[in-house]
């Protein structure tokens, strides 16, 4: 007997690829108590798949017994239809002479004993052939597995062809076998024992008929899958064990391919001032020679900024992608807007895997520096000259010509004499308690008037009236710094 491994030449991980071991019988007899043993390359696992595929039938019995790094098929025992007590073998045209040599063999294919004490066969003829009177070797009752050899009286089974059947005590039909032109001293015999796998070959009566017939085959199929960081270039070695002897065989080599992920976020380095927009590109791209299944995509932007836009596959900011084949690429967009100026980041992390447990775990981040744009302010006003006992306009010009903006800008006119009020305020608000005038915000390249009355209350004075100079102090932020 020989044993066949047939291993796909190249894999990729996470998939289920499929395996088939031969076992030919070459010689010129059946063989019996057939077991095939298969070890499991490094990295790969079994998939709870297996087929066995031979004459007479075919099962999808899972190995006998699996250890992780074995898989070991009875194939004897997987072949055995469970069918309780049959007829397995006949002789019907025995060397020289027929009468009185004719011989059936009973077979028990079952799981229990049975006793066929009152079970009798009958042929075409309607000859019957009582069992009990007429055993040659075994036991009426019929342990599992066992033969019972029946000896005929006269000549009944018709050399050029005839039909068997076999009756329980009660009458009722258990089995039947139709044989076509004997050949002589040959018996007509089932492969493996209880199976409808027919032929005329040696006699073993009261004995096994085989479980594989000279020139036949059986196929396992199995399915292994490759498992994260499976090397390339192991092999399938399968060990087969039969009652006259054992053979081995290593397969061809087996090609892993793997995926391997590759993030980008760019750019890595934002420039970005305060309230502008920033965009990122992120790509995940797949430089492995194999898929990358289950990606898991998650991106993250620090508090600071806001979210405009992304268009990843549902807009979320967790997303996921089926399988990445090799050498595809997979292009995010992203945009925010940076609300404060420090500690602004964007963290993109990927995963991919055949199940929970991830094969690849990758990353990449982007910082955004924020860049400080002065702002250039200048202020002009009409001269102050204030009538006695009266009131005069001051109108007041603000200009921001640099390239950074101004916000909350407040002018404090610090030397104001109590003799003087402000009133009429347009175009910014006073505040009295601090002599200050809020303007809010001068944008890059913008400007802002505002007006408002001066002026001194009537009285009875002798003494000139209070002259001097105010000092206007400026305060405001600028990109979250105050100046
Ligand atoms: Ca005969
Ligand atoms: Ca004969
Ligand atoms: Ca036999």
């Amino acid at each position: 007997m020989t044993v066949n491994s047939i291993a796909p030449t190249s894999v990729n991980v996470c998939d289920s690829n499929g395996f088939v071991v031969y076992v030919n019988n070459t010689g010129t007899t059946p063989e019996k108590d057939i077991l095939l043993n298969v070890t499991i390359p490094l990295g790969f696992s079994y998939d709870g798949y297996s087929g066995i595929y031979f004459q007479g039938g075919d099962r999808n019995d899972g190995p006998t017994n699996e250890s992780g790094k074995h898989l070991e098929w009875n194939l004897t025992e997987i072949m055995t239809p469970e069918m309780g007590v049959v007829i397995n073998e006949l002789l019907p045209n025995p060397a020289g002479t027929d009468s009185g040599n004719e011989r059936i063999e009973l077979y028990n294919a079952g799981t229990s004993t049975v006793n066929v004490k009152e079970w009798y066969l009958r042929d075409i003829g309607n000859n019957n052939i009582p069992i009990a009177s007429n055993v040659l070797s075994g036991n009426v009752k019929m342990d599992p597995r066992s033969y019972l050899v029946i000896r005929i009286n006269g000549s009944v089974l018709n050399n050029p062809g005839d039909t068997v059947i076999l009756f329980n005590g009660n009458g009722t039909q258990e089995d039947y076998v139709t044989y076509g032109a004997s050949v002589e001293a040959q018996s007509w015999a089932c492969v493996p024992d209880g199976s409808r796998h027919w032929g005329w070959r040696s006699s073993t009566l009261g004995g096994t008929n085989g479980d594989l017939a000279p020139g036949d085959q059986i196929r396992v199929e199995f399915n292994l899958t490759a498992g994260c960081g499976t090397p390339s270039g192991n092999k399938v070695k399968v060990d087969l064990a039969y009652f006259e002897g054992s053979d081995s065989q290593l397969s061809s080599s087996i090609q892993v391919n793997e995926g391997f992920l590759e993030v980008t976020n760019s750019p890595d380095i934002f420039e970005a001032g305060m309230g502008d927009s920033v965009n990122w590109t992120i790509t995940v791209e797949n430089i492995g020679p194999g898929p990358a299944y289950n990606v898991r995509v998650n991106d993250t932007i620090s508090s600071d900024l806001t979210l405009l836009s992304i268009d990843s596959p549902g807009g979320d900011m967790n997303w996921s992608y089926d399988a990445i084949d090799p050498g595809e690429v997979k292009t995010i967009r992203i945009s925010a807007n940076a609300t404060i100026c420090e500690d602004l980041r964007n963290d993109v992390n990927a995963s991919w895997g055949c199940s929970d447990t991830p094969c690849q775990k990758v990353g990449a981040n982007s910082l955004v520096n924020f860049v400080q744009r002065y702002p250039d302010l200048n202020y002009t006003l009409t001269p102050i000259i204030v009538p006695y006992c009266g009131k005069t306009s001051v109108f007041f010009n603000v200009s921001n010509s640099g390239p950074g903006g101004i916000f909350d800008l407040e002018l404090q006119f610090s030397g104001i004499s109590a003799d003087y009020a402000v009133s009429d305020v347009s175009g910014a608000v006073y505040h009295l308690g601090n002599e200050t005038f809020s303007l809010g915000g001068i944008p890059s390249k913008s400007w802002k008037n505002f007006t408002f009355d001066f002026g001194v209350a009537c009285g009875d004075r002798c003494s000139k009236e209070a002259a001097g100079n105010i000092t206007i102090y400026p305060h405001y932020y600028r990109g979250g710094v105050q100046g």
